[in-house]
């Protein structure tokens, strides 16, 4: 029999906990593929943040670290200082990034630190039950927004990548996506970019994963996809944000 797919060696062989259609299991694995590709496996340090991958370091087949709520570039700022030669990064969900650990990543990417982060972009809270988070979009239902948010009283919702690229210390941002096989190639692909430039010590590294949560939005996980790409990806632009060259 031909073997057609096979788990990456990145990941270990357990069962993911996701929901069916959650983005998550999804860029685990092209992470994962990442190292392997990278030959990175024994090397890479990861930080898990809190939510609903808060259980990534049981998939991930690298060291991986616990953070506390938002708190994960802080975590691997530490761990790249200290470990200089070796790939570090941070899995965060929106919640974590860019609501608790907002100052976290400012700081970061102000500092320059030399590490990536995957910041997966489903527009929700999803680990407490989908509540608003600052990427919400207008008119997107919560259950802290139960008729939809409005600009009126939380604001336009935060354009993470961008904000970041505004600081010289971040040399690399593109937001992708990952619902179907065209753009998980280039989602791939931006993660390992990320992972070289950093590899380089060009300094901090930065891609944002639009993904759905099917859970959450109420919707089946192909209506989740439709949903996102109508939705989500006219009001947060996929490509290249920013790419300093090598000085
Ligand atoms: C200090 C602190 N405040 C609040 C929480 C509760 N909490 C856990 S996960 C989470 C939201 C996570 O959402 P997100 O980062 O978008 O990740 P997702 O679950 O959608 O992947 C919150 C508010 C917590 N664990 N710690
Ligand atoms: S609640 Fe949402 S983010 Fe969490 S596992 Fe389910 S689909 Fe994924």
């Amino acid at each position: 029999m031909t073997t057609i797919y096979k788990k990456s060696k990145g990941l270990q062989n357990n069962e993911l906990h996701y929901c069916p259609g959650c983005g998550h299991g999804i860029i685990h694995k092209l992470i994962a593929e990442v190292m392997v590709e990278m030959d990175a496996v024994g090397t890479t340090i990861g930080v898990c943040p809190v939510g609903c991958s808060v259980f990534a370091g049981n998939y991930f087949a690298c060291d991986m670290v616990e953070a506390a709520h938002g708190r994960a570039p802080a975590v691997a700022t530490a761990i790249k200082r200290t470990h200089p030669n070796q790939p570090v990064f941070t899995y965060q969900g929106d919640g974590d990034l860019a609501s608790i650990g907002a100052a976290e990543i400012v700081h970061a990417a102000m500092r320059g630190e030399k590490f990536t982060t995957i910041f997966v972009n489903n527009a929700i809270y999803g680990m407490t039950g989908g509540q608003m988070a600052p990427t919400t979009l207008i008119g997107q239902r919560a259950t802290t927004a139960p008729s939809g948010r409005t600009k009126e009283q939380a604001g336009m919702p935060m354009r993470v990548a961008e904000m970041l690229a505004t600081l010289d210390g971040l040399v690399y941002a593109e937001r992708v996506c990952v619902t179907d096989i065209p753009h998980l190639n280039k989602a791939k692909k931006a993660i390992k970019r990320a992972f070289e430039k950093q590899m380089a010590g060009e300094g901090f590294t930065f891609v944002e994963i639009l993904a759905s949560c099917p859970t959450n939005w109420g919707m089946d996980t192909l209506e989740a996809n439709k949903w996102l790409m109508e939705n989500m990806a006219s009001y947060y632009p996929l490509g290249v944000i920013k790419e300093t060259e090598v000085r």
